[in-house]
This record gives C-alpha cells, structure tokens and sequence, in this order.
C-alpha cells in the first residue's frame, strides 16, 4: 500500500497507482450498495431479491456508493474525518468524467448530458409518432408498450432535459461568469450534484426492464399503485433527479446572494442571472412537494401505507404534484427568457427595453407560480375551486406580458442581425405567443371541461416547452458556443438548422391543436379513422422534425475539434463573460473585475464604453473591495 504522507501536493498530474477510473470505481460501489441494500431487505424482511422492497432500498444505498465512488469520497467525504484528499481533477477531456469542482467543467457535464438525453427522447417521440401514423396497433406490440414509450419521453424531457439543460449547463456555466466571480459558492456541491444526473437518467431508462411504467410523467396514484414495478424505476429517478435540481438551486443562491463582483448591484444584474435566482428558489421550494408526493407513494406500493389509496385519497398526490408542477413550468420558461433577453439587446443593438419591468414580470411570475396549481385538475376537483384557480391563472399572464414587453420593446426600431442565435430568439418568442394564448381555453373552465386530456393540452405544452424552452436552448447554444468552446460554430449551417427546425415544428404541432378539438385523446394509442389523415400529417413533419436536429449535432460536433479559432468578444456583447478569453481560464478573471455601468448600453452614447473594469491577466489585482 503507498503511504499517502505528503501534505504538500505535486506541481502536475499526480500519480494515482491503483486507483480505478472514478466512473468504474463509482459503477463498482454501486453495485456493492446495491448488493448490500437488497440484500439485507431480501434477508431481513423475507422478501425476494428483487422484490419491489429490495429494489428501493438497494437503489438508495447503490446511489450513495456511486456518489462515493465517482468521487465524493476521495475527494470529500475523506475530509470529515480528519483523512487527507486523495484525489486530483484530470485534465482534458478527462475532466468530464469524474468530480470536477470547476463550475465551467460541471457546466458542461449538465449540458451535454441533457442534450444526448433530448436526443434518446427524441428518439423515443419518433416512435410515439410511428405508432400513430394510422389508427390501429401498427409498431409497438402491446398498449402498455406504447404508453410506456409516451410517458418515459416525457419524464426524461421534463426532469433531464427541460429542467437541466439551461439551469444546470448554461446556468453553472455562466452565473459565475456573469457575476465576476471565480467560481460558484460550494464547488464541491456543485460537483456533485451533476452525478445524481446519470444515477436518475439509468433508473429511468431501466424502467422498461421491470415492465415499464405507463401512468405518464406525472405518475398519478392509484394507477400507479397498480401497474408493474418499472413504476418504482419512476418514482426513483425522478426523485433523483430532483434531488439534483434543489442542490444545484442551493448553490446558485448563494453564489448570485454573496459572490457578486464590486459594483454589481441589484439593478445591474444581468436578466439572466435574475432568471437563475428566480428558478433556483422556485427549485429549493417546490421540489420536494414532488419528492414527497413521490415517497409517500412508493411507501403506499412497498410498505404498506394508504396515503392515496384505501382510506387515503389520490386526489392529495393531484395536489402535490401540481404544487410543484405547476412552479415547474416556470422552471423551465423563466431562464427562457432570461436567455433571450441577454441575446436580443446585444444582436439588436439597443439596450434591454424596461429593464425594471423584465425584472418585475420575473419576480411577479415567482410569487405567483404556486398559486394557481389546481388548473391542472379541472376536471377532479370541487367546482368551488374553479372560479379561484381561473382567476389566478389569468392574472399570471400579466407578469408574462412584461416580459413580452420587454422583448418587443427591445425589437422594436433595432437594427437586427440575424445570427443564428437572434433566429431561435425570436422563433421562440413567435413560439411562445402561440404556446401562452393557447393556454387561455385551458385555463377557462368551460373550454378546459371540453379539451382537458386531448392533443390540445399536448400541443399547449410542447409549443411552451419545445417552442419556447428547447428554442431558447438552441439560442443559448450557438450565442455561447464560441466562448465555451474557443471555437466558432458554421453560421450558414446554423441558419439551415433554425429554418428546417421553426417549420417542421409548427407543421408538426399546429395540426394538435385541431386534432385535440375534434377529440384525440392524448396517452391513448388508437384513435377513430376519421382523424387519420391529419395524424398522417403530424407523422410525416415529426420525423422531418427529428432529423432536423442531425444538423446542429454534426455542426457543434465537428466545429468544437475544428471549427476557426473564435475571438473573445465575437457578437460584442457587453456582459462580463465576453471580457474573458474563450474558452475562460479556470479561474475566469486574472483579479476581480469591478462593474461600473449596466451592460445594456448598447448603440447609445456611451457605445463604446465598457461596463465593467476587468483587470489585465497578470495585472495587480484590485484589493480590499467592501
Ligand atoms: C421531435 C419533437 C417531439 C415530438 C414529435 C413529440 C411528440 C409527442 C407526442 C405525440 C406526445 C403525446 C403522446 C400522447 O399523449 O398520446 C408527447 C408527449 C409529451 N412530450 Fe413530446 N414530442 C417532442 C418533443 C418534446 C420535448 C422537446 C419535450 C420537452 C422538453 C416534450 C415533452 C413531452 C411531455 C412532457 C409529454 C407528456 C407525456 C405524458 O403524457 O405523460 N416533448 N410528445
Ligand atoms: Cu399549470
């Protein structure tokens, strides 16, 4: 055994003997919690050993081997007990795969994680839509199959893709730099938190295995206190995954609260940043409603307990659920908008029009995020909640008309450049618009009594989400690329990829909103031959769709190994993460940089200026700010 004796560590890549890779190592773990969870239940508890009982408590003490063994222990955990760390962070491409405490590499881990998760679930929406090319069982074999296929698609794209892709990548990304900090407040936190990820995603996508799950991702009891035990995977995953989301939320708090440059007050703050501390407190706060909606009915399947069924009632997880899922849709919008919101001042060239306002319209979304949950349950609630959870609803899409405002107002009189990114902005805005008015018949009880469960709702709801959050996504992506990469994306293939996509996805989901108000229900796998040929439609522009996102991969693959070197600051934009190099150092500013201005000071008098005072590298740095 090598006597780890020496305090002082090595300049360079220290040698690890016999240390396994961190993901094998962090594999092996969890199989030896796994073994030993179900073991034990299996013993103890006279059950099988993969009884459902097994599974849950071999699930958790496997996670914890894997959070462990990828590197919470070397690193961390070793600490606490007086042990001194025994680890290094890799460097290169090996960075990625192990705890890494650089916000800009946890960044990265998220993104790219969410985005290869969008495609598998991509993948799986294909399939949903080969199954409903013609009425009748055309692919999949059995009716469980199918609605197995809906639901993980939209559990995957709602708690890893839609949840993660902006909070998690550009917001651990960014944040940081955005503010002039170095890095986020608990980097070993943050590390972390991104390994939950894979941990959920594997439960998730283990589901079908143990018979699927098919109760949607909303996993409503008392279905799911019937169907097989790939509703246990469900509940697990996605309980894992938003274990993630509040850690990460804990942590983006207290770096935007304590870690702000000098000279960066409230007012200056740039819209994103205010996006990432509204979705992180709408994350810390509603998320466990899900978590223990989720426990409490895994406790009624394999302990026992009667919480939603018997002399529970099932109504109380519709409760719970929508507590959270409801502020969960904000999640998702929120850093929506405060993406595009940095990208359409600095591609139009004109400051962010009300910029209190913007800022209002976030936090007035925040406040009442929560309130009006029980439009979601129509249909299952007393009609005394009709007239209340209507009214709260209508009165959110005043702070949603400030930021349209705010959009607008920045458009209007701009002399625009469309870059790619300005494309997938302003699609998505156009994307949106349909996605919130449409919202109105559903919120209006009436109409809702009518439309409640049909493809409208799932129209609805991909134009907010796909329209409005994977567009945004896309925006952030080809705006950021050049700094997180160093290298410049192919400007006319991005074009391409935003035509082929905006067109394909409203030839694709338009037709939902007539096939849903002429009686397609959603979740179910056949439908009456008269909606044939519209779905025929729907089909044929959804795999259009699909294969429209082969051109951002191959573009952002090949141009991130040899895309053209990108410049520093390539779209001039003012915002602090643009006075860095691309990509930034790992410790983002050689001194703490001081802001002077806010960073919308586009195409006015002061043009030229820059906001922010950052120190040369090598430069002495600025001491004793208060
Ligand atoms: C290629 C693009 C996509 C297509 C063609 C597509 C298609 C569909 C269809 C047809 C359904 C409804 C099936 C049914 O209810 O019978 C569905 C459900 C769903 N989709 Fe998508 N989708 C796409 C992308 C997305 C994205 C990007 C998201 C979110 C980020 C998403 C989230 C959802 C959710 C949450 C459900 C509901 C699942 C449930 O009922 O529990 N989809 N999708
Ligand atoms: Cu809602």
């Amino acid at each position: 055994m090598s006597a780890q004796t020496a305090t002082v560590r090595p300049e360079g890549p220290v040698p690890r003997a016999r240390s396994l890779p961190p993901v094998v190592k962090g594999l092996v773990w969890a199989a030896v919690g796994f073994g030993i969870g179900a073991g034990l239940t299996a013993a103890i508890g006279g059950k099988a050993f993969l009884s459902e009982e097994a599974i849950v408590i071999g699930y958790a003490l496997g996670l914890i081997g894997w959070l462990l063994g990828i590197g919470a222990w070397d690193a961390w955990v070793r600490t606490w007990f007086g042990l001194p760390e025994n680890y290094d962070e890799g460097t290169g491409t090996a960075r990625y795969w192990r705890f890494n405490t650089d916000h800009k590499v946890v960044g990265i881990q998220y993104l790219v994680t969410s985005l290869v998760v969008f495609l598998l679930a991509g993948l799986l929406a294909m399939l949903i839509r080969l199954e409903l090319f013609a009425p009748g069982l055309n692919f999949f074999a059995t009716k469980t199959a199918y609605n197995t296929t809906v639901s993980l698609h939209g559990t995957l794209m709602i708690f890893a893709v839609a949840a993660l892709a902006i909070v998690g990548g550009f917001g651990n990304y960014f944040v940081p730099l955005l503010i002039g900090a170095e890095d986020m407040a608990y980097p070993k936190l943050n590390a972390i938190s991104y390994w939950f990820v894979p941990a959920g995603v594997l439960a998730l996508l283990a589901a079908p295995l143990l018979g699927g799950f098919d109760a949607g991702w909303t996993g409503y009891p008392p279905l799911t206190l019937m169907n097989p035990s790939g509703q246990v995977l469900y509940y697990l995953g996605v309980f894992t995954l938003g274990v993630s989301s509040i850690l990460g939320a804990i942590n983006i708090i207290a770096t935007v609260v304590f870690l702000r440059a000098p000279g960066l007050t409230w007012g200056r703050l740039p819209v994103f940043v205010w996006s990432m501390l509204a979705v992180s407190l709408l994350n810390l706060l509603f998320v466990p409603f899900a978590g223990i909606a989720g426990i409490m009915a895994l406790l009624d399947r394999t302990a026992g307990t009667a919480f939603f069924t018997g002399q529970g009632n099932p109504v109380l997880y519709q409760d719970w659920f929508w507590i959270f899922g409801h502020p969960e849709v904000y999640i998702l919008i929120l850093p929506a908008f405060g993406l595009i919101l940095e990208v359409l001042p600095v591609f139009g060239r004109r400051p962010l029009y009300g910029y209190r306002w913007a800022v209002a319209g976030i936090v007035g979304i925040t406040v009442l995020s929560a309130a009006v949950w029980r439009h979601h349950m129509f249909t299952t609630v007393p009609m005394s909640s009709w007239v209340p959870f209507l009214t709260t609803t209508e009165a959110i899409s005043v702070p949603t008309g400030l930021l349209f405002l705010a959009a607008l107002g920045t458009l209007w009189g701009a002399r625009i450049r469309f870059k790619t990114p300005m494309l997938f902005a302003m699609g998505m805005l156009f994307n949106f618009f349909i996605g919130g008015i449409t919202g109105i018949p559903l919120a209006d009880v009436p109409t809702d009594l009518h439309l409640q469960d049909t493809f409208f709702v799932v129209a609805h709801f991909h134009y907010t989400i796909m329209g409005g959050m994977v567009f945004a996504l896309m925006a952030g992506l080809y705006y950021w690329f050049p700094k997180m990469t160093g290298r410049m994306y192919n400007e006319a293939w991005g074009k391409v990829n935003f035509w082929w996509t905006f067109l394909a996805y409203n030839a694709t989901f338009l037709p939902m909103f007539w096939l849903g108000i002429n009686g397609m229900n959603r979740r179910i796998v056949d439908y009456l031959p008269y909606l044939g040929d519209l779905n025929r439609w729907v089909s044929v522009a959804a795999f259009v769709l699909g294969a429209s996102f082969i051109v951002p991969a191959v573009n952002f693959a090949v141009s991130w190994v040899r895309g053209p070197a990108a410049a520093a600051n390539p779209w001039q934009g003012k915002t602090l993460e643009w006075q860095v190099p691309s990509p930034p150092p790992k410790e983002n500013f050689p001194a703490v940089p001081e802001v002077v201005a806010d960073f919308y000071g586009y195409g006015q008098a002061h043009a030229g200026m820059t906001p922010a005072r950052v120190p040369a590298a090598g430069g002495v740095a600025a001491g004793g700010h208060d």
